[in-house]
């Protein structure tokens, strides 16, 4: 008998193995840049509303996991003060929006590593012990030691949260499935920019398909690892 959540488009994970020694929580880039008040997103007018909304109920199930022993992973996107690790061509897209990578910001370089603007926000700031990776791309396994982490923990299932969950977000749950992680996204824990949601297809946002992991909420997640 295993332990599933009720996910869709099946129960997950598929072998039903879902242990705190065998599960890691990835958080990604909740960082006041992109979701903080004052931040740039904010600072260029846009309604912070839909990168806010995971918060409160990551707090939730944050609440629930660490009690659990589950693995908690934090990751910002950022770069090195000097650039040195910021393709040009990534910088030219960024000022074609309006937010510039290392350009002064409202929190100081926009994406630097260290600039108040890059911090995870308060309300979701890592406890000690837990594990942040610095990435300088969208996807969490790129240039970083996440894989080489996670298989040093022993973990197999990957629960992903955070924004945005066009960008950062799907584009990790790509690379981990292509390194053989069990992934699912929580649908209420991640959120994404207003123009995105205007102009991209949210339909796509949480449908996995079964083709890279699967799709659940928070409360589902809750409901089968306390049962
Ligand atoms: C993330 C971005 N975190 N959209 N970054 O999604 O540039």
């Amino acid at each position: 008998m295993g332990r599933y959540v009720t996910a869709e488009p099946y129960a997950y994970p598929y072998n039903g193995e879902l242990r705190p020694e065998n599960t890691a929580l990835i958080v990604i880039d909740m960082q006041t840049d992109f979701c903080g008040k004052g931040g740039y997103v904010d600072a260029m007018g846009y309604d912070l509303t839909l990168t806010r909304t995971p918060i409160q109920p990551l707090q939730t199930l944050l609440a629930v996991m660490r009690p659990l022993g589950y693995t908690i992973m934090h990751t910002r996107e950022g770069h090195r003060p000097d650039l040195s690790d910021l393709p040009e061509n990534k910088q030219w897209r960024s000022r074609q929006i309006g937010a510039g990578i290392g350009d002064p910001g409202p929190c100081g370089k926009i994406l630097v590593r260290g600039e108040p603007g890059w911090e995870i926000i308060p309300e979701l700031a890592p406890l000690p012990g837990e594990i942040v990776i610095d990435k300088p791309g969208k996807g969490a396994f790129y240039a970083t030691d996440l894989d080489l982490l996670l298989r040093q923990l022993g973990m197999q299932n990957l629960i992903l949260t955070g924004i945005t969950t066009d960008v950062c977000v799907h584009t990790t749950m790509r690379e981990a499935n292509d390194r053989g992680y069990e992934c699912l996204m929580l649908s209420d824990c991640t959120g994404r920019h207003r123009l995105r949601q205007l102009f991209g297809r949210p339909e796509d946002d949480h449908d996995a398909r079964g083709v890279f992991g699967a799709v659940a909420t928070s409360s589902d997640l809750i409901e089968a690892i306390q049962s």
